[in-house]
């Protein structure tokens, strides 16, 4: 992983999650924000899921990662997370091919996706715990007011299942 993180409401490391930043400078994590919740809502509402199911959906954690032109994700589940309600994901800047595998292994079958700018997908049901990671950032393809003059920022939201 060459990705650069920062999150919000819990703090990601691999295998756990903590209120402070233990692996960084021990800072408490800043708080969830309320439109991200309202934002993973309308997610789910408009991929299909019912509004008693987005209405529940209650993401605690995000995490942003900054991808400057070289960086990349390996393949991964994301299960670290007690609850496996759905992952939203948010694409900024430039545009990435993001691998989408299968739940057994990292190989294929896979599908390649390009990811642009403004993309939103839901990682949910059968997808929630499929392998998935992206292979290349396309240096140059950020759209003009998008806020990011180079790199990609991704930012998954996620409801943890912990307490507290
Ligand atoms: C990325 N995303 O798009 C990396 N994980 O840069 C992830 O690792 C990811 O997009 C779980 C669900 C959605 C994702
Ligand atoms: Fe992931």
């Amino acid at each position: 992983m060459s990705v650069r993180t920062v999150c919000l409401g819990w703090h990601w490391q691999p295998y756990k999650y903590t209120r402070e930043a233990t692996d960084v400078n021990g800072a408490r994590v800043l708080p969830f924000p309320d439109w991200m919740v309202r934002l993973g809502r309308r997610a789910l509402r408009e991929s299909g899921y019912t509004d008693a199911e987005a209405a529940a959906y209650t993401p605690d954690t995000a995490l942003a990662n900054y991808y400057d032109e070289n960086a990349r994700m390996g393949m991964h589940q994301d299960k670290d997370e007690r609850s496996l309600a759905p992952i939203v994901s948010l694409s900024i800047g430039d545009e990435c091919t993001f691998r989408f595998g299968n739940t057994e292994n990292r190989n294929k079958p896979y599908t390649d996706l390009r990811l642009r700018s403004g993309d939103l997908f839901v990682f949910g049901s059968a997808s929630r715990l499929a392998y998935h990671g992206v292979t290349r950032v396309h240096p140059l393809t950020a759209p003009n007011g998008c806020g990011l003059g180079t790199g990609r920022i991704n930012i998954t939201m996620r409801m943890t299942g912990l307490q507290g």
